[in-house]
This record gives C-alpha cells, sequence and structure tokens, in this order.
C-alpha cells in the first residue's frame, strides 16, 4: 500500500513502535523550537536534566509573546533565554525579530523534517512539508536532549483541493469552511493532509495560514506536499538547497477524505467565542464593529499585508474603529517599509504594532468593553482578549480591512478594486536578530542570568496504590487551556513563577478555584469533552498539579493537554459511560481503590462518597504508565527513563 506524505515522514523517522493508527510511536526530531512564554519552563526542565548541549539539527528559542517589559520580569526572562541558549547550543530570535512561526517558515523550515514546539500553532511548518508538532515544553525539552518526540499513531484525512479562489476570497476562509465542516474536535487523532489541483494555486504562506489554523481542529498535524511552489518560496528566502520534492503516493489510502472546491467559497466568520462559529461574513453585514487587529502567525506575512496595504491604500479608517497591523517578522515589516506599502498602512490612521504575537494573546490592544473585535487570529475564546465580554471574530485580512473602512462587518467581495498583489522573487535577508550559539568550549564557563521571577520547578507526587480526592471542580465541553491557565499580559510574565501564576488558574470559569483546590489537598476535575483544546502551554497541567490536582475524568481530552497532563504526573481518565457525567457533583469526595492493577488493565472504579460508582478508562502505554508512577516526565528522565 502506498504512503501518505506523513506516514513517509514517520516511517523516516521512527524510532520505535508501529505505524497503526492508535498505538504509540516514538519520533526522531530533526529541528525544535520554543517561544518565550513556554521556553522558560523548557530550558529549566533541560538544564535540570544535565545534558549541556542540544542533540537536534537545529534548535532555536523565539522570544515573540512576552514583548511588554512593564516590570523586571520579561526582561529578566529575556536575559534568562538568551544566556541559557548560548550555553547549551540553541539559536536565539531576538525580541522584535518576529513570531515564531513566521520566522521559522522564512528563515529556517525544510521540507521532510520534523519539527516539534513549545507552542500549539507549530504545525504552521506544515505550510513547506515539515512534519511539525505542538508539544509540552517538557517533551522540547527531552528531544533537544536528543530523546524521542511520542505521539499516537494518527489516522488520515485528506481535503482535496479543486479550482481557485475567487478575489477576497483567502487561505483563511478555507480554514474557517473546514472548522464549520469538522468542529474543533473534528481533527483530534488525525493528521490533515491537503492536495489536489487547487493546491497549486497556495503559495507557501497561504498554506502555513492553513495549516496554523488545522491547530484550531484539534489535528495532531497537518500538512502540505513540497513542490515547485515550495521550491519556488525557498529560493526567494535564498535557500533552495533546503528544498526535497515531497508527495504521497498515488494509492496512498486515507481514512476520510473532504473535497472543497475553492471556486464555490465565500468570505467567512468564526463568531465568539469559538473558532468553528463559523458563519458566511455576508450573513453578519450589519454588525457594528469598535476594534480591529491585523496580524498573528496566522496572518502577518508580506502577502498578507502587501494586500491589506493595497486596500487602505488612500483610504481613511471609519472613526468608530481602532485598527492595529502586526507584522509577522522584522523581514516582513522592512520590505513592506522599501516598497512604500508601510506607508499606506499608516496613512490610513492604522496603528502599526511591534512584530510579535501582541493582541493574540491579550498583549495589550484589549477591545473596549463589550467590543466588537474583527482579528485575524487563530483562537476567540472568552476571555483571551484581556476583556471579559469582548466580542471576539475570526476573519480574513480582507474582511478585516473591508470592517475597518466601513465600520461594520462587511463582506470585502463587495470591493471591486482588482488586488492586483506581486510578490518579489527575492525576501530581503537579514539573520543578524538572530544570535548564533556560543562554541562548546566558550560555552562551558559561559554564565546563565537568573532574574528572580524564575521560581523552583514544582514537585510533583508518585502514585499510591488508592487515592481520595475531593472533586474540585466540574466544568462541560470545550475547555480551553486558556480557561485552565489564561495568559494575557497581566499573568504571562510569571510563567516561570507557578505559585503566583496558580492564583489564576481556572480563574474565567470559577475565581474561587484556586484557594479551593489548595485547601481541598488532593483534588481531581471533572470536564466534558475535549477537554484542554487549544494551547501547548504545560503550564494548563503544571498549575493544577502545584495546586494538589491528581487526576482528570473527562469525557474526552484534546492531544497536547493530555500529554503535558501525564507529563506532570496527573492521571487523565475518560468516562466509561459518558452519562456518568450528570451524576457528579462538585466537592464529592472520590476514591479510586487498585490504582496500580487498574492502570495495567486500563480500566479504574471510583467510588464517590454518596455510594455512586463508576467505571472510567486510562488507556495508557507501558511509558506513559512509568511516568506517572514515577510522578512525572521530569523524574523518569532523571530516573534514566528516556
Ligand atoms: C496561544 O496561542 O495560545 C499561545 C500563547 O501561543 C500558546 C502558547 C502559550 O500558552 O504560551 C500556544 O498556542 O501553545
Ligand atoms: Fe502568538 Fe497568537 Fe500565534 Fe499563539 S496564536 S503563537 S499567541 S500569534
Amino acid at each position: 500500500m502506498g504512503k501518505t506524505i506523513a506516514q513517509k515522514i514517520i516511517a523516516s523517522h521512527l524510532i520505535a513502535g508501529s505505524m497503526t493508527p492508535g498505538s504509540e510511536v516514538a519520533l526522531r526530531i530533526d529541528q525544535t523550537l520554543t517561544q518565550d512564554a513556554t521556553g522558560t519552563m523548557a530550558y529549566l526542565e533541560f538544564e535540570t536534566m544535565g545534558i549541556p548541549r542540544v542533540k537536534t539539527e537545529l534548535s532555536i528559542a523565539y522570544v515573540d509573546h512576552n514583548t511588554l517589559q512593564c516590570g523586571f520580569e520579561n526582561s529578566d526572562d529575556h536575559r534568562y533565554l538568551q544566556t541559557v541558549t548560548a550555553k547549551h547550543g540553541v539559536h536565539f530570535s531576538r525580541p522584535g525579530n518576529g513570531i515564531c512561526h513566521q520566522v521559522h517558515l522564512e528563515r529556517f523550515g525544510k521540507p521532510g523534517k520534523t519539527l516539534i514546539g513549545s507552542d500549539s500553532h507549530t504545525p504552521t511548518g506544515g505550510g513547506i512539508g515539515m512534519l511539525a508538532f505542538g508539544a509540552g515544553g517538557l517533551d522540547v525539552a527531552v528531544a533537544m536532549g536528543g530523546g524521542a518526540y511520542y505521539i499516537t499513531m494518527p489516522k488520515m484525512i485528506k481535503v482535496n483541493l479543486t479550482g481557485k479562489l475567487n478575489p477576497y476570497v483567502t487561505a483563511k476562509d478555507v480554514s474557517l469552511e473546514l472548522l464549520r465542516i469538522l468542529s474543533v474536535k473534528g481533527g483530534v487523532g488525525n493528521i490533515v493532509e491537503w492536495g489536489g489541483p487547487g493546491i497549486e494555486t497556495l503559495s507557501v504562506p497561504e498554506r502555513g495560514t492553513i495549516t496554523n489554523m488545522g491547530t484550531e481542529l484539534g489535528a495532531t498535524t497537518s500538512i502540505f506536499p513540497s513542490d515547485e511552489i515550495t521550491r519556488a518560496f525557498l529560493a526567494a528566502q535564498g535557500r533552495e538547497e533546503d528544498y526535497v520534492p515531497l508527495a504521497s503516493d498515488p494509492d496512498a489510502e486515507y481514512d476520510r477524505i473532504i473535497d472543497i472546491d475553492l471556486s464555490t467559497l465565500k468570505p467567512m466568520i468564526a463568531c465568539p467565542h469559538s473558532p468553528d462559529n463559523v458563519v458566511t461574513v455576508e450573513s453578519l453585514k450589519d454588525v457594528k464593529v469598535d476594534q480591529v487587529c491585523i496580524g498573528s502567525c496566522t496572518n502577518s506575512s508580506l502577502y498578507d499585508l502587501l494586500k491589506v496595504a493595497a486596500m487602505l491604500k488612500g483610504k481613511t479608517v471609519h472613526p468608530s474603529v481602532s485598527l492595529s497591523v502586526s507584522p509577522g517578522s522584522r523581514q516582513v515589516l522592512t520590505m513592506l517599509a522599501n516598497c512604500g506599502a508601510l506607508s499606506d498602512i499608516l496613512a490610513s490612521g492604522a496603528r502599526v504594532l511591534e512584530c510579535a504575537c501582541g493582541p493574540c494573546i491579550g498583549m495589550g490592544f484589549s477591545p473596549n468593553s463589550g467590543g466588537v473585535s474583527l482579528r485575524t487570529f487563530n483562537r476567540n475564546f472568552l476571555g483571551r482578549s484581556g476583556t471579559k465580554d469582548g466580542q471576539v471574530y475570526l476573519v480574513s485580512p480582507e474582511t478585516a480591512v473591508a470592517a475597518a473602512l466601513t465600520g461594520y462587518i462587511t463582506d470585502p467581495t463587495t470591493f471591486t478594486e482588482p488586488l492586483d498583489i506581486q510578490m518579489p522573487e527575492k525576501f530581503l535577508i537579514n539573520d543578524s536578530a538572530v544570535l548564533a550559539p556560543l562554541p562548546a568550549d566558550e560555552a562551558v564557563n559561559a554564565e546563565v542570568l537568573r532574574g528572580p521571577n524564575i521560581k523552583e520547578f514544582p514537585k510533583s507526587k508518585a502514585f499510591t496504590d488508592s487515592l481520595t480526592a475531593q472533586l474540585v471542580l466540574k466544568v462541560g465541553d470545550n475547555i480551553t487551556t486558556d480557561h485552565i491557565m489564561p495568559a494575557g499580559a497581566k499573568i504571562l510574565p510569571y510563567r516561570s513563577n507557578i505559585p503566583y501564576l496558580s492564583k489564576f488558574c481556572f480563574e474565567v470559569c470559577d475565581p474561587s478555584f484556586s484557594e479551593r483546590a489548595k485547601a481541598a489537598g488532593d483534588g481531581i476535575i471533572v470536564g466534558g469533552s475535549n477537554y484542554g483544546q487549544g494551547s501547548s502551554r504545560e503550564h494548563a497541567a503544571l498549575v493544577p498539579m502545584y495546586l494538589g490536582i491528581r487526576g482528570v475524568i473527562a469525557k474526552s481530552f484534546a492531544r497536547i493537554h493530555v500529554a503535558n497532563l501525564i507529563n506532570a504526573g496527573i492521571l487523565p481518565m475518560t468516562f466509561e459511560n459518558p452519562a456518568d457525567y450528570d451524576k457528579l457533583s462538585q466537592d464529592a469526595k472520590l476514591t479510586i481503590n487498585d490504582i496500580y492493577g487498574g492502570m495495567e488493565k486500563g480500566v479504574l472504579t471510583v467510588t464517590a462518597d454518596d455510594g455512586f460508582q463508576f467505571n472510567v478508562i486510562c488507556n495508557l502505554t507501558q511509558r506513559q504508565r512509568s511516568i506517572l508512577l514515577a510522578g512525572g516526565l521530569l523524574n523518569y528522565t532523571k530516573e534514566g527513563g528516556l
């Protein structure tokens, strides 16, 4: 039987396991990336492992999330990252150089290679034919140390594109359409492979938009073939030698095939507060808009911003709208400046922000109370913008500009001027903001600078054979990592300070959670389906662990989060009978006996203090059981398991 692209890359990087969907495979990792918000913890973990130098082909640390320096915390963390990376063989992309995924696509991504990153949108690399996964910081630390990355072998979905996008309809609309079809759970356990004649009409940055948004489907990753378009992009970035062709075999088999005719698509919009809450832009056309934000790792490429500049040229932003534009990288910003497009953006009245994540993660530019904000980003989870009652919609750059100019949600296809964007044959290349690590002999004595914001890594407990714990929180479906461990300008600087961060855990759902969990001692959380969707932040597991959470019982879990729970030593369990969810109430005392035997069998019995008994499934591999029994991946790794 022929192979899909993903299966080919997995086969060539397979260290252990069988490529049967559902079983665990261990992969060799060629490249790693971190960003600052997850990176501080990842390098602290790497240091604990005691390995002097990374063993990957390339490891790079970006600083793009925590670039607001309102106090010493972020500046100290930047210095820590710069010095710890220099010492251990990791490249360092300085603050202001751009958003990790955008810069990685431009300068470092290579078709056919494996990449893991401590950020859930690492699959953006699939736009250039990489097999790229979002992972928890500890998994990235282990990969930097030469250890394997473990995933459950996914099933394969093929999206077959035909036709060509109409003017003012974009790659973002393709992503939103797929979210409409599949929902935020529809990709769980799958790799989404894009193919068909329609892909020949999509440039690498457009493909990157699509693979980036694949994360919102819950997919393990997404990937495009590596073809002449990939070669041309790499050549324009001055690195044609990185090109290798990659295609699926003609007889490759897929578990599901979805056909999309690009020429039939309309501009789409995701309504508050979920990326799959998708309708046509046209259907919302009279909604008044307060704010428009253009940028993020989804839509901040030169191609996107040249279109934005062309639409804004000679026009003025509507007086009741506040427009921000954050270019994805220094390369994008410099090229916009050199060709005059930046002047068109500025002249329209837009506020140009730093090349960073910015408003996407609530780092400034929060909307006004109850404000309607149209964003070219990938997530509109409740509270993420920093304004609790903000109404965030996700759109393409074209739809964003149409709203910025008219003051209302407006279908951009009502604009009739042709958008004729000429992409340069060569991108401007200046990697001076990427610092190479120190040579090994100098690195030995190099000092790592740590600020007072860095606090000790929390200690997790190993499991004994029985556990009695309080059900401290019961939540519903699609709980995101932004619910569990919110981000934003006020909290994000404390990612290396778990005790402080813990005060905000589940704040969006229940501000008393943190205090109650601490008071309860051992705790259990009960959730609905797709628990932990969204970010790769391991803090959404480390902080609950710090607060005494020993297990989470849910109807189903999101992939990266369940791995992070295990890494933190928290037992993930799913209801054998989902109807049992309704029979549990917050504050019940739950007892689980015979944990060792039950883990082995994959089924545990839980008894509530009112006598109600139910079964939960814990399908764990031998390795995962050993991690839990050791009290988490760090302990397991220290004890010699890799
Ligand atoms: C996000 O988009 O939610 C983030 C912030 O980039 C996260 C990483 C983090 O929480 O630091 C992600 O997507 O993994
Ligand atoms: Fe940054 Fe937003 Fe992309 Fe996350 S989704 S990496 S916060 S731009």
